[in-house]
């Protein structure tokens, strides 16, 4: 079975960008996940702890035929692979990795929450979401995703490289990847 699921990924520490292209090579490389789009980068501001460096965040769209909870052990080690260590609550972080929806499932475990539960407040993930799919409903209010990205203010979310740059460095056969 073929799963569609959107992930979230952010930096704060050291080198933001090699962070954010190692992890969607090593999404790229695993045998039961093929990366299908990439947003652009974005550079902001932290939310929520916001006593720690501007983040680059993206979401990237993948087809897998892991289930979530096999995705959510994929998405850890590749973070534990670059160096993450959990400390600060919200707190600065070299690699990031979140699932924000897996096909139109709602799943509520200790474990794991689909859809992402702050997702719909976060302007770092709502932009690129949108970016990459402009007609998603989320599941879990059966509202458009649009109505989200509509009643946004300016929550300081600034472009930092181009949607096709961010395509050619990281998916640079112009295929999705394997
Ligand atoms: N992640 C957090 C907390 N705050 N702020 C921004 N701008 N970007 C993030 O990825 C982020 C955050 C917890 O995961
Ligand atoms: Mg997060
Ligand atoms: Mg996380």
């Amino acid at each position: 079975m073929e799963h569609i699921s959107y992930i979230a990924l952010g930096s704060n520490i050291g080198d933001r960008f090699e962070y954010l292209r190692k992890a969607v090579m090593a999404l790229r490389d695993h045998t039961h996940i093929s990366v299908l789009a990439t947003s652009s980068i974005y550079e902001t501001d932290p939310v929520g702890y916001v006593d720690q460096a501007c983040f680059l965040n993206m979401v990237v769209k993948v087809v897998t035929s892991l289930s979530p909870f096999a995705l959510l052990a994929a998405a850890m080690d590749i973070e534990k692979q670059f160096g993450r260590k959990r400390e600060v609550h919200w707190g600065p972080r070299t690699l990031d990795l979140d699932i924000l929806l897996y096909n139109h499932e709602n799943i509520e475990t200790e474990q794991l929450i689909i859809p992402h539960p702050r997702m719909l407040e976060r302007a770092f993930v709502l932009i690129p979401l949108f970016e990459i799919d402009e007609s998603l409903i989320i599941p879990s209010v059966q509202r458009p995703l649009r109505s989200y990205v509509e009643q946004l203010s300016d929550q300081g979310v600034r472009i930092w490289k181009s949607r096709e740059a961010v395509a050619e460095l990281f998916m640079p056969s112009g295929k999705e990847g394997g």
